[in-house]
């Protein structure tokens, strides 16, 4: 393996020798390595999962555009250390494209920005930074001139996530509908497939928008660095349009979560109210401005429908047979579903204090 990944890594333009190729990081979908170098700096190569991700001509499409606009954004603005503020990948040698295929495996290398660090958790100083920061990105993509296409198409449609359980739960492709627990979750669970459908009947109404989000704002899916700021928004696969719902709603999940994601104890499982207030406050402070009353008055229901989705998307895997996450032990994906919905119905209880706090956010 370890010489697979040098023969790869040779394909992109490395600026030294290079030392040493490990694992990085705790992505569910991607397998992901740090290049190690003697040279100036390091690079973080990337397989890219091609079951998830079709087309990886429009996924690299988009990254590429928004990495350009983001960049252009901060040499406007006049910011300095922008090699830590926005994403670089190298053009394969060969081809000059930021990826490379042999046709069976889809790669891509970014220069490593240094003296960055990611966490799993968050204070609610840092919950603020990243709450700026999100919005920022947000803004700053608002005028993107190019077009990006949705890199999995309906990625964060709730109607479509909900029948894709229906449709898990009718073909038991692994025989999981057995289990006393899994009917008892799918149909709690569904009781609330309505309400939580709620953003795709306000966008066929015309009174929500989509605008390009991240779509994958997992805490870990920032770069800060030593003082606690946020340097760099990554992970860009799923930048697309989108409700606003989904980047405000994702952070909420896993940053506002006072257990983890899989968190097997239920009791650790609550939403933080103090991390959604300061991540609310920061967010509000570089989106308000473009925010319409109906994405602002919803932000509470992202905080309910993201551990929803969440729920829903791990509870069809463990059904299908695990075919999607990476899962770590069997029953993985069934505790991650315990957990999500936990968290659901916890912000659910929420809701009032948590739309009593936006309204005071002025
Ligand atoms: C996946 O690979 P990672 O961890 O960044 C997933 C997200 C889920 C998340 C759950 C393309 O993201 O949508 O919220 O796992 N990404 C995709 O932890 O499905
Ligand atoms: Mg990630």
């Amino acid at each position: 393996m370890a010489d697979d990944l040098r023969k790869v890594a040779a394909r992109f333009p490395v600026e030294g020798e290079v030392n040493d190729i490990r694992p990085l990081g705790s992505g569910l979908i991607n397998d992901t390595f740090r290049v190690c170098t003697d040279g100036p700096r390091d690079y973080v190569l990337q397989r890219i999962n091609q079951a998830i991700f079709q087309d990886v001509d429009l996924l690299q499409h988009n990254i590429d555009c928004v990495t350009r606009h983001i960049r252009s954004k901060l040499v406007a603005a006049g910011e300095t250390d922008i090699e830590r503020k926005v994403l670089e990948f190298l053009p394969c040698r060969w081809t000059g494209r930021s990826y490379w295929t042999d046709g069976t495996q889809w790669w891509r290398m970014s220069v490593m920005i240094p003296d960055a660090l990611t966490f799993e958790e968050v204070t609610p100083e840092y919950a603020g930074y990243a709450g700026e920061a999100f919005g920022r990105f947000e803004a700053m993509l608002s005028d993107l001139p190019d077009k990006l296409g949705e890199t999995i198409p309906d990625f964060h449609n709730m109607e479509l996530r909900a029948r894709q359980l229906r449709e898990a739960v009718a073909a038991d492709a692994a025989g999981r509908m057995a289990d006393p627990e899994v009917r008892a979750l799918v149909a709690d669970i569904q009781t609330l497939e309505d309400e939580m459908c709620k953003a795709e009947r306000l966008f066929r109404e015309g009174i929500l928008p989509k605008r390009i989000c991240h779509c994958d704002t997992k805490v870990n899916n920032m770069l800060f660095d030593r003082d606690g700021r946020v340097l760099c928004v990554i992970d860009l696969d799923t930048v697309m349009p989108s409700f606003v719902f989904s980047d405000f709603g994702d952070f909420m999940r896993t940053a506002a979560n006072t257990g983890a994601e899989d968190d097997p104890d239920l009791d650790r499982v609550s939403l933080d109210m103090e991390i959604f207030k300061a991540f609310t406050r920061g967010y509000l402070s570089s989106a308000g401005e473009f925010l319409t009353p109906v994405e602002r008055e919803n932000l509470p229901f992202a905080a309910t429908l993201f551990p929803y989705m969440q729920a829903v998307r791990f509870l069809a895997d463990h059904i299908n047979g695990d075919t999607y996450y990476k899962i770590k032990y069997p029953g993985h994906n069934l505790v991650r579903t315990r957990a999500q919905w936990k968290l659901c119905c916890d912000a659910r209880a929420k809701l009032p204090l948590m739309e009593g706090f936006i309204r005071d956010c002025r």
